[in-house]
């Protein structure tokens, strides 16, 4: 019986929730990232040894890298995009030399992910980070006043976003803006209104289809790299998996992946399964992406949103919300077997409860609300597989 490797994202020596008690949660495998090294450069072996080093003193491994930061040159193939091209396929060796075969990365334009709430109250005084369609909007008409973002969205919608956002007061907006724009744990970027608005215009001549081919130029100069040195590229989705502030899109459903392979069939371009991102679009059926993707799936995020009629969501509890997760997890079992190379799999973001509230964490990846997740997604994992094989 093959189970997959639970794992936890530890940000760096600065990251509140320490290895020492990560190793208390019982994973065996940390996903992480040299995040002191700026976008675009190499990171030296030395530096990644070191890092190793730190994890193993806990009895932990490190597995997975989240991520190697696609540089913005590259994703619009502008100024030193080969460079950094070649930095990329620099990281790729050294981290194989080092023993790490798993790389996450995104092709987000901007920004990383996106929410509009970090700390969104629950009936039972827990909190949760959250997706409000009236405060994206209000942020994109009249917080950063973007004059096409009046063409795109209906009359009902500006009026609900007017509504919105006039009974803001200037700390609220203020807030909204730093929630949007001054980079979430993970992203590398962040931004003043001004620079974002600058950002944007990188984009101005960008659209989907452009976005892909520089995608596919991306992966088909890093992938045969990829292929010789044994990592597997795991690309995130788009999170939220729809266009926003104007930004074109390119992994948000499963007819983007089969694109992506049809165009770059190697080995090494995989896929990172977050349920959260792609189960955000009930259009997505996820079991049967796995199904399609499974071979290439080596990285699991498991999350649950709960999505109502207006375009908003919250993060749910880990088997809560409209993700399937005996369904997932099911269907990544049976790929486990069949495979047996192990999958990696962590619980992404947790509600902020009991001593969470009071102590400061990076949204989303509380120490108790995680370790509330991967408590029941191991139950849940070990249910299964037990009565299967
Ligand atoms: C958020 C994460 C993302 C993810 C990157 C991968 O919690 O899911 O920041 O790490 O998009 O490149």
């Amino acid at each position: 019986m093959y189970l997959m490797r639970e794992s936890w994202r530890w940000y760096g020596p600065g990251d509140p929730i320490s290895l020492d008690w990560i190793r208390q949660t019982r994973v065996t495998d940390i996903v992480h990232a040299l995040h002191h090294i700026p976008n675009g450069e190499v990171w030296p072996v030395e530096e990644i040894r070191a890092r190793q080093k730190m994890i193993a003193d806990y009895g932990l491994v490190w597995s997975v890298v989240e991520s190697v930061p696609v540089h913005e040159h590259i994703k619009t193939q502008t100024g030193d995009f080969r460079r950094y091209i070649d930095n990329y396929k620099q990281t790729l060796r050294n981290l194989a030399e080092c023993g790490i075969y798993c790389v996450t990365y995104n092709f987000m334009p901007v920004l990383d992910w996106t929410r509009t709430d970090l700390d969104y109250r629950l009936p039972d005084g827990s909190t949760c980070l959250r997706f409000e369609r009236a405060a994206l909007l209000a942020f994109d008409l009249f917080i950063l006043g973007r004059e096409k973002a009046f063409e795109e969205y209906s009359e009902a919608d500006i009026a609900k976003a007017r509504d919105y956002y006039s009974k803001m007061d200037d700390e609220q907006i203020h807030k909204l803006t730093r929630t949007m724009i001054a980079g979430l744990p993970g992203s590398e970027e962040s931004f003043t209104l001004e620079q974002f608005r600058h950002e944007l215009e990188r984009y101005k001549d960008i659209d989907s289809e452009k976005l892909r081919a520089n995608l596919v130029y991306f992966l088909r100069e890093i992938c045969p790299v990829a292929d010789e040195v044994g990592v597997r590229m795991v690309i995130h989705p788009d999170d939220p998996p729809f266009p926003i502030l104007g930004l074109p899109r390119i992994l948000s459903t499963a007819e983007d992946f089969r694109r992506l392979i049809e165009a770059v069939p190697n080995w090494s371009n995989g896929l990172c399964m977050c349920t959260g991102s792609f189960g955000i679009r009930p259009d997505n059926d996820l079991v049967a992406m796995l199904r399609e993707f499974g071979d290439r799936t080596d990285f699991v995020h498991f999350r649950s949103t709960k999505r109502d009629d207006e375009g908003n969501y919250i993060e749910d509890t880990h088997l809560g919300g409209d993700v399937d997760m005996y369904g997932m997890m099911k269907a990544l079992l049976e790929i486990q077997q069949r495979r047996k190379f192990r999958i990696f799999c962590r619980p992404d973001h947790g509600h902020r409860m009991c001593d969470d509230l009071s102590r400061k964490s990076n949204p989303g990846y509380s120490l108790y609300g995680r370790m509330r997740g991967i408590a029941e997604l191991r139950g849940l994992q070990m249910g299964i597989a037990k009565s299967l094989f």
